[in-house]
């Protein structure tokens, strides 16, 4: 069983030095909790900084550290004071930090913390490389190490790695604004999972990698360096049963009867974040603001208890909120408190677990705003210790946890009238509507707790990794050419169904008029001159463009995608009398897109209708060709056309043409002893599908196919075929 390696910025376990020695003292995260659950089907190790800097501490202290931490599953990395100040403080925190939350504002560009990153990563892969063994899983997490998993790569090329993000990805007009972002991008991409929170990250991840390195994916998978990855979504979930079970434990019972009688009668507001600026809490506050001055009917029955856990304190842009909102909330309490009632009680602290679980089961609202949040853990504990008590969970648009928490009421973190009034009609809510709420929230964090969260990313990475070995083992090898060869050496009727553009010649002639090469036509003629060989050229242009190329060569020709078929000197044909009628009712719609698309064209077949934005800047591009399908779609409901999206290009036509379908008049004709089908794209995968099991099919490139096996490019695709028809024995 394969050893599972966790590496983060920082260890769940922190280490300290008083006058006798080290302490050690363990966080319990629900990042914790969830990689608990990994070792107990795999063994487990976590590397990563205990955040103690190398200046306090000796030779002596480290080899003790190191040999105690690995007896816990830890292995650390070992940082100096200035790389933790220039890396953590500096880049992670004042570029990356505040760039992917938006805050364009607040993001530093500066080389040298840049640099210190760089070498904090190398630093972390020199670690990871003294402990790791070629067949253990890795998992990565978080914006602090993103080039380590293309580090790791380049060591270690067939290493099973995993990213996860705990942070938004943000759309790609403000990730471009990064001087390091093609680095950072492939950094990522050395990983062959990329996990994000929610859907909308993933989207702006793809939308980067395709607008900035120029790689497209299909439904979440990207085709790079030859290797498969897979992008998706893992939204975070907790350790549920803690949570929930919490009311029961002796020392929480003791804190929520502590403070009950301490807030009387008062309907509480619960707010409880770290305090960082993209929390949203100086917005919270004036919202609640907005709330007193609209409502005096609730002065003295209404209370918000303010939790700011003190975070990054070194940080300017940190010490200077921190001020704002003290005097925010002395403002508030001045302007609206009485003798016997303030309505904010702030504590500037981190509270022990019973008395946070307390608070979250006694308040009747939790009101958790912030500005951006990757997903928002703090509103789903909320949720979960509500086991015998009622309340309401007020939450962010843009926290990523709204995207899973639809019962609750969901607010803009800056419109205070909203907000305002959102908090009336929850504090007037009934509780049977309260409680259909919490159930069904309930129901949906306990499925998906922090445990079923890590077990589907690492399966997840587990399948991702098959995938790319299965791909491998396809790729043509010396010792499968030799097997076809023989094969075709010891066969005496022979079919070739071959593809033209992406097969014969690269993809991106498929965009030129370029008619093929000498040595495509030799090739061809070659294969040709061996009487046994049948070739057909199975292709997507129009049949004048292909009997023109191929006039001089004796092949047989299927166009635009099956619609017709040219058996030697035969006139063209289709199959059945296909229908054309329907191109009237398309076509508007197609010019429409086209007026609004700059760059895209349509191109009409006598069978089919192609819209092609390859020519239009490709995020654009690639919006547009969503919306059209979506149209297309709802149109061609009643028409029996087949609508297919692929290579920047949708093509419409009549139902029940493939080329597939066509090539079949030939795989039927006779007896065939060998047949090979080559092809680059989806149009081809309808050929494969078509062919006996025995028969040749390879892919040319990387993508996943059906085929039986894949080759890089054309040229390896010409140069197989000649081989083969030098083999010829006439
Ligand atoms: C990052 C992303 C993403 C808070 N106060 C106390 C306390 N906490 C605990 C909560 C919760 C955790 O801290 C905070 O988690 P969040 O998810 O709310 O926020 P971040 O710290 O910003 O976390 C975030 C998360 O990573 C996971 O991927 O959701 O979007 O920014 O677990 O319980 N714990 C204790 N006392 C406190 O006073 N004991």
């Amino acid at each position: 069983m394969s050893r599972i390696i966790i590496i983060s910025n920082r260890l769940p376990i922190t280490i300290k030095k008083n006058k006798n020695g080290l302490v050690f003292e363990q966080s319990a995260g629900g990042l914790a909790t969830g990689m608990s659950t990994l070792q107990e089907k795999n063994e487990r190790l976590w590397i990563g900084w205990p955040g103690i800097a190398n200046e306090q501490l000796n030779n002596g202290d480290k080899d003790s550290l190191q040999t105690k931490m690995t007896a816990m599953g830890y292995y650390p990395v070992f940082l100096s004071q200035s790389q933790v100040e220039d890396y953590y403080n500096g880049f992670c925190n004042k570029t990356i930090w505040s760039l992917f939350h938006c805050f364009t504002q607040y993001t530093e560009y500066e080389n040298q913390l840049w640099d210190s990153y760089r070498r904090v990563n190398q630093i972390f892969c020199q670690t990871v490389l003294e402990i790791i063994k070629p067949d253990d899983i890795i998992w990565i997490h978080d914006y602090h190490l993103i080039l380590l998993p293309y580090l790791l790569r380049k060591r270690i090329p067939g290493l099973t790695i995993g990213f996860f993000l705990h942070i938004p990805f943000p759309p790609v007009e403000i990730f471009r604004l990064l001087p390091w972002r093609n680095e950072m991008l492939e950094g990522v991409m050395g990983a062959d999972l990329i996990g994000f929170h929610t859907y909308d990250y993933v989207r702006n991840f793809l939308d980067s990698v395709l607008r900035l390195r120029g790689y497209e994916n299909r439904l979440g998978f990207i085709n790079y360096q030859n290797r498969i990855i897979k992008v998706d979504s893992f939204p975070m979930g907790i350790d549920f049963d803690r949570f929930y079970n919490t009311s029961e434990q002796y020392k929480t019972k003791k804190e929520i009867k502590k403070i009950r009688d301490k807030v009387k009668n008062y309907k509480v507001i619960i707010s409880v974040d770290r305090l960082d600026y993209t929390k949203g809490i100086l917005e919270r506050l004036k919202a609640f603001a907005t709330f007193l001055e609209d409502n005096p009917e609730y002065w003295e029955k209404v209370i918000m208890i303010l939790v700011a856990v003190p975070s990054r304190t070194t940080v300017t842009q940190y010490k200077k909120l921190k001020q704002q909102i003290d005097e925010k909330i002395g403002y508030i309490n001045g302007q609206y408190g009485t003798l016997g009632w303030s309505p904010i009680w702030y504590l500037y602290r981190s509270l022990p677990f019973p008395e946070l679980t307390a608070l979250y089961y006694i308040s009747d609202i939790a009101l958790i705003t912030p500005l951006k949040d990757g997903m928002n853990l703090v509103a789903k504990e909320y949720i979960a210790t509500k086991k015998d008590s009622l309340g309401i969970l007020i939450l962010s648009e843009m926290a990523g946890a709204a995207s899973e928490m639809g019962e609750s009421l969901i607010v803009n973190p800056n419109n205070r009238t909203q907000i305002s009034w959102t908090l009336k009609y929850a504090l007037n809510m009934d509780e049977q509507e309260q409680q259909k709420r919490i159930l069904s929230l309930q129901k949906r964090l306990k499925n998906y707790d922090v445990k079923k969260w890590a077990d589907d990313f690492k399966e997840n990475l587990i399948k991702i990794k098959d995938e790319q070995k299965n791909l491998a083992a396809k790729y043509l090898s010396p010792k499968n050419r030799l097997k076809i060869i023989k094969d075709y050496q010891q066969s005496f009727h022979r079919l070739f169904l071959i593809d033209y553009d992406g097969t014969l010649v690269p993809y991106h002639y498929k965009f030129k008029q370029a008619a093929p090469s000498t040595d495509v036509l030799g090739t061809i003629q070659l294969l040709c001159q061996d009487a046994k060989n049948r070739v057909v050229i199975v292709s997507g242009r129009e049949k004048n463009i292909l009997e023109k190329w191929f006039k001089d060569v004796p092949v047989d020709l299927i166009a635009e995608h099956g619609a017709w078929l040219k058996k030697g000197s035969d006139n063209w044909k289709t199959i059945e009398p296909l229908k054309k009628e329907w191109k009237e009712q398309i076509r508007p719609i197609l010019e429409l897109y086209t007026n609004r698309t700059p760059g895209s064209f349509i191109q009409e077949k006598e069978y089919s209708l192609v819209w092609h934005y390859i020519k239009t800047e490709p995020a654009f591009g690639r919006t547009r060709a969503l919306e059209l399908m979506d149209s297309l779609t709802y149109l061609t409901s009643n028409l029996d056309l087949e609508v297919n999206h692929g290579g920047r290009v949708i093509e419409i036509k009549a139902a029940g043409i493939n080329k597939g379908i066509t090539a079949y008049q030939w795989i039927s004709e006779k007896k065939w002893d060998f047949i090979m089908a080559i092809g680059d794209d989806w149009t081809d995968e309808e050929t494969f599908a078509h062919l006996p099991a025995w028969a040749y099919s390879i892919k040319v490139g990387s993508g996943m196919s059906q085929s039986k096996y894949n080759i890089h490019s054309s040229i390896e695709v010409r140069s197989f075929l000649k081989e083969l028809a030098k083999k010829s024995s006439f």
